[in-house]
């Protein structure tokens, strides 16, 4: 955090009032926010939506200072969490799957083919079982304020059209570093290699590898395209919802109004976010589509056969994540 002295905006400082200026000097406080993803993309716009919010309805007092492409971290995005928890990051706007190393949790958005649809990631999220995630990032010493989201995560790659498990065969696949996606793309007989995602695009560039997976709004933004990447199969077989939150030492320093002021920015800022990335979904198809990139949707029996191939990663994983929570997303799922 930074202090920012006698914040220029004080109209006390403006009437030349210097006495009451140094008497009552509000300190404007900077802090830092994590992304992995720059305002390109919808994660950045979160997050700069967020700091705007906040620096507005704070009156300039709290200013954040967004930090993209996991700077604050070497690039090293599954270490954002633990240098939130450290302190070294005030805040952050991150993804699930970055943090799940830390909080086994937060796998439970990777299980594959759990959510088939946008209605089924709300009752989560909006649920018992968002809570249960909340408490569990709480009580590793992060405090959680609001969801976001990166999107339903496709398939993509340089070698053909990918329709059934077997067409994964041996492929070379770039996975996010969390141990979940290796078994996943192990279960579908694929050759999953984790990197970050710093690391990502030259891999696929230089033909390291063969595919990777990501929302379409990534796939469009980074232009996966042009590293050979003309094969994307919409499988939706994982959303990857973003989280708003503050490290527990920011937040001890804030007072009951500003936490409420940073919380509802956040929650705001995360409304506004995801209702965009969604909205602008079917363009982006459309734009990939027209730079001549070959989309294969799957139907119902096609996706079955990569269910089935996958079921192995929840008995795995489910008491990792905990059997409760599990079911308690299950059970939103099917009454939503
Ligand atoms: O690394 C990725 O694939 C990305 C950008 O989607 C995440 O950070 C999860």
């Amino acid at each position: 955090m930074k202090h920012k002295h006698c914040f220029s905006r004080s109209a006390a400082c403006l009437a030349g009032a210097a006495l009451l200026c140094t008497a009552f000097s509000v300190q404007a406080r900077e802090y830092s926010v994590s992304t992995v993803l720059s305002d390109a993309f919808p994660w950045g716009e979160a997050a700069e939506k967020w700091a705007e919010l906040v620096e507005e309805r704070s009156d300039g007092a709290i200013t954040l200072e967004v930090y993209p492409d996991s700077q604050l971290v070497n690039g090293d995005q599954t270490r954002e969490f633990s240098a939130m928890r450290s302190g070294l990051i005030d805040m952050a706007v991150g993804s699930t799957i970055n943090w799940s190393p830390q909080v086994p949790e937060l796998n439970l958005f990777s299980l594959p083919f759990l959510m088939p649809d946008y209605e089924a990631v709300d009752a989560v999220t909006g649920g018992e079982a968002g809570e249960m995630v909340f408490d569990a990032i709480e009580s590793k010493g992060v405090v959680p304020l609001a969801w976001g989201e990166n999107g339903f995560r496709q398939l993509s790659n340089s070698n053909g059209p990918v329709d059934a498990p077997e067409d994964l065969e041996g492929l070379k696949i770039r996975v996010v570093g969390s141990p979940l996606f290796q078994d996943t793309f192990e279960a579908l007989g694929a050759n999953p290699t984790q990197m970050s995602w710093a690391d990502a695009k030259p891999a696929l560039t230089t033909g390291a590898v063969d595919g990777q997976e990501n929302p379409l709004s990534v796939f469009d933004v980074a232009r996966i395209d042009q590293a050979e990447q003309m094969y994307l199969t919409r499988w939706d077989y994982m959303n990857d919802p973003l989280i708003f939150a503050v490290s527990e030492r920011v937040w001890q320093e804030l007072t009951d109004e500003e936490r409420e002021l940073v919380r509802q920015a956040a929650i705001d800022a995360g409304e506004w976010e995801i209702e965009k990335t969604r909205a602008e979904e079917s363009e982006r198809l459309e734009a990939i589509k027209d730079r001549g990139v070959e989309v294969v949707e799957l139907d119902e029996e096609q996706r079955d056969a990569f269910v089935d191939a996958t079921a192995s990663v929840y008995d795995d994983w489910t008491p990792e994540i905990g059997a409760d929570l599990v079911e308690s997303a299950r059970e939103a799922i099917d009454n939503r």
